[in-house]
């Protein structure tokens, strides 16, 4: 047996491991104890990585669709040319948007897979992109794009004294903010670190989760209300002329505006409509704004609400409000490792809009944004007729089938196209529906580096870890999935500022060195380090603003934003028809739908409604009742517990479990969310599907009416 230092790849944590391997197989993984980011920490899933490569659910050839439906295995290199056949006939009837590209979230956990797959989608000339950031944080997008950018850089978590995170909970998620050192490592340590180092902890959460029983300040608000909150803290700090005014009046405009826009937010009414005691708003928006230094930062639990994009943009307001940037002269860790070193300046990006310009869907008129459409509207991109249907998909690392709002539209969408293909380690519920699944590499089967979640990284830091196992024979790696696509089709693909030669293709080493050759660690450097490289202290110095950087302004209160904060702050009807919230969670033991098929993961081998005890004995419901849940949209089965953390009213539950067959177990196979959401209240511009705050009621089954 030998042991190896490596990363974990199964979500952006890249945890530091050790790897046990006797005969080709991963027979133990252990957190690396010595890891400079990690230290030691693992999750369940990730100990159990071996069990992902290894179990009867892997795939380790391609597969085509027979006519009655089965699945007979095929080379890849016959699969490769028989889908570039049949994307060409499409495309050569009905134009090139008749094809579309769906990056799912494992395409991110790979260097090369990402830029890889837009780089041959770029050659084909469609644009139908869609990945999954539009069913999850695109209101951080419309942020910027709205109000546009302060390019000085974030104050850090590291050096904070104040830090709120709202509708995140990394304890579980390791997903705690956007970027710029937000704890996303070791998360129990890190948190507890900062805490003794003084750092105030405000956590806004309608559940008690492993995050909020660490705060300082722990405020429940009726979910779906964070947009009322925000306005109400806002509210506080203006009124107490509590903001930053050098940051504000140098970098900011619209702030009246902002201020007309919450002024009814009075605490009194903030607690009405969210829930909050109004000495708790108070208390927040002061502990916040006195503070020196620290973010407000956000995850599912505010980008999927009702009023999510309002929401996002009230808490960049808190932050730009409170002057929580660098200014011109601040040094800050360079955390540009792999990638090259952007240069800070203490100006702004003006707001960019783009889906007021260029390409427009049929459906609903809606645009881009970073160059995709939203995911909100890919079924009726399909479904709907229309010259630029899309009619071919390829799915990349991702599960639609499962992931996406209205679960039933999802698949009759899916079966819909004439041409669905899957690259996935599995035959997931979206690879059933494919006529053709590539299989490709797993992690610890590739080489990889940490390029694209260094910005993520609590410290500048890098990585590189070598394949610790070979892969089975009939599988590839993702990108070259893309490139071959790409170059069997004629087609040259450029990466890394070249034309790669379709004669003499790039090794996956060499395409990480290319990938990597404008960072401040070379390659060899990199390969020898085995637990990675703390980057030199090489600090960056936020310069001075360009000539045109100076005339630009964030724009806090545009109209569009105003009138939704005037939507937020009407107080919700909570009908008596649907009167309980069902709210978004994880599952530290799944990644999305990736974990439930290996044997004694899942906790409970199904996904649990958690519901308040006061609740349940009110509805006559007992622990592990099967329960049947309702919304305006449909109707699943579920398993009800029992479980104190979760807030009055509300029934907290993770996604992507579940069958086609609403009526199946759920004790066998979980119940699907999807099934309880639809498209009937989405944002404009991203088309943002409310998936937390869903209205529903819920009854034991065999009760009759709802209650
Ligand atoms: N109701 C509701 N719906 C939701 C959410 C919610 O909170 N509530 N959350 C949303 C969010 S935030 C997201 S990100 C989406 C998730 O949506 P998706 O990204 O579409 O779903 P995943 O289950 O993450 O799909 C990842 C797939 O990649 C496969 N895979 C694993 N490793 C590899 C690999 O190395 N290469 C390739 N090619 N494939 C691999 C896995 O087997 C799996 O099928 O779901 C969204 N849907
Ligand atoms: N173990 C594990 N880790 C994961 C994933 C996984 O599936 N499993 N998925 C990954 C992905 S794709 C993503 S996008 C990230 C997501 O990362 P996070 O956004 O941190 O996801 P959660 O841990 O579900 O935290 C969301 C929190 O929002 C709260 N919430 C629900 N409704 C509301 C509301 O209306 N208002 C407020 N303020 N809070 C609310 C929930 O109670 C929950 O605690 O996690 C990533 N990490
Ligand atoms: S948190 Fe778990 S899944 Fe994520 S990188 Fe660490 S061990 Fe892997
Ligand atoms: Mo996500």
């Amino acid at each position: 047996m030998s042991v190896h230092l490596s990363y974990c790849r199964l979500c952006p944590a890249s945890c530091g491991v050790r790897v046990q391997v006797e005969d080709n197989r991963i027979v133990g993984i252990v957190g690396d104890g010595l890891h400079p980011l990690s230290g030691g920490y693992t999750c369940p899933k990730g100990r159990r990585g071996g069990d992902f490569l290894h179990g009867a659910e892997r795939l380790t050839t391609s597969m085509r669709r027979t006519p009655d439906g089965s699945y007979e295995p095929i080379s890849v290199d016959v699969a490769i040319t028989e889908i570039a056949e049949r994307i060409e006939a499409i495309t050569g009837q009905h134009g090139a948007d008749a094809l579309g590209l769906f990056m799912g979230t494992q395409q991110n956990f790979a260097a090369l897979t990402g830029p890889m797959a837009r780089a041959w989608f770029h050659t084909t000339g469609s644009q139908k992109l869609f990945s999954t950031m539009t069913i999850d944080q695109s209101a951080k997008w419309i942020v910027h794009s709205r109000m546009g950018q302060y390019l000085g850089g974030r104050q850090r978590f590291d050096t904070a004294d104040v830090w709120l995170l709202a509708g995140t909970n990394p304890m579980v998620s390791l997903n705690g903010g956007d970027g710029d050192g937000a704890v996303t490592q070791n998360p129990y340590v890190t948190i507890r670190a900062a805490r003794e180092r003084g750092l105030k902890l405000i956590v806004v959460d309608p559940r008690l989760t492993e995050t909020a029983a660490h705060a300082d300040l722990h405020l429940r608000p009726k979910p779906g209300t964070d947009a009322a909150l925000f306005a109400g803290m806002l509210h506080v700090i203006l009124s107490e002329q509590r903001q930053d005014r050098q940051f504000c009046d140098r970098y900011a405009e619209g702030l009246e505006a902002l201020s007309a826009a919450v002024g009814h937010a009075t605490p009194e009414r903030t607690e009405a409509i969210t829930g909050v005691p109004s000495d708790q708003v108070v208390r927040a928006a002061r502990m916040f704004a006195a503070a020196r230094r620290g973010m407000a930062t956000t995850g599912t639990g505010v980008c999927m609400g009702p009023h999510s994009n309002v929401a996002e943009h009230l808490v960049a307001c808190l932050n730009v409000v409170c002057g929580r940037y660098l200014r011109e002269g601040e040094v800050t860790p360079n955390s540009n490792v792999l990638a090259r070193t952007m240069p800070l300046t203490a100006e702004v990006r003006p707001p960019y809009r783009t889906w007021e310009s260029g390409f427009r869907s049929r459906i609903g008129g809606i645009g881009t944004m970073n160059g995709e459409l939203p995911s909100g509207i890919l079924a009726d991109e399909i479904l709907e007729p229309g010259p630029d249907r899309v009619r071919a998909l390829v799915v990349s690392g991702g599960n639609p089938a499962r992931a996406l709002p209205d679960r039933e539209k999802a698949e009759r969408a899916l079966r819909e196209l004439e041409l669905l293909v899957c690259i996935d380690t599995r035959m997931s519920d979206t690879a059933r529906l494919a006529d053709y699944v590539i299989a490709p590499t797993m992690v610890y089967e590739r080489p990889d580096h940490t390029l694209l979640m260094e910005f993520f990284f609590a410290r500048p830091f890098a990585q590189y870890t070598p394949p610790l196992v070979t892969p089975p024979e009939g599988v590839i790696e993702d990108w070259e999935f893309f490139f071959r696509l790409a170059t069997v089709s004629g087609d040259t693909v450029k990466f890394a500022g070249r034309v790669l030669d379709p004669d003499a293709p790039p090794t996956s080493d060499e395409m990480l060195a290319m990938f990597a050759e404008r960072g401040r660690i070379p390659m060899d450097e990199l390969r020898a380090a085995r637990r990675g490289v703390l980057a030199p202290a090489d600090e960056k110095v936020v310069g001075p603003p360009t000539e045109h950087g100076v005339e630009h302004r964030l724009v806090l209160c545009p109209d569009d934003v105003a009138a939704e904060i005037a939507a937020a702050l009407q107080e919700p009807s909570r009908g008596p028809e649907l009167p309980m919230r069902l709210t978004v969670r994880r599952m530290r033991e799944l990644m999305n739908s990736l974990g439930k098929e290996i044997g004694g993961l899942p906790r409970h081998g199904y996904n649990p409604a958690h519901v308040h005890p006061h609740d349940l004995r009110r509805l006559g419901i007992d622990h592990g009742d099967i329960v049947r849940i309702r919304s305006a949209h449909g109707r699943i089965r579920a398993v009800a517990h029992t479980d104190t953390t979760v807030g009055p009213g509300t029934v907290s539950m993770t996604h992507c479990w579940g069958a086609s067959d609403t009526d199946a177990d759920p004790r066998g196979v979980g119940s699907n969310v999807n099934d309880l959401t639809g498209y009937d209240r989405v944002q404009s511009i991203n088309a943002m599907p409310t998936m937390t705050a869903v209205p529903v009621t819920i009854e034991r089954e065999g009760t009759g009416g709802a209650h």
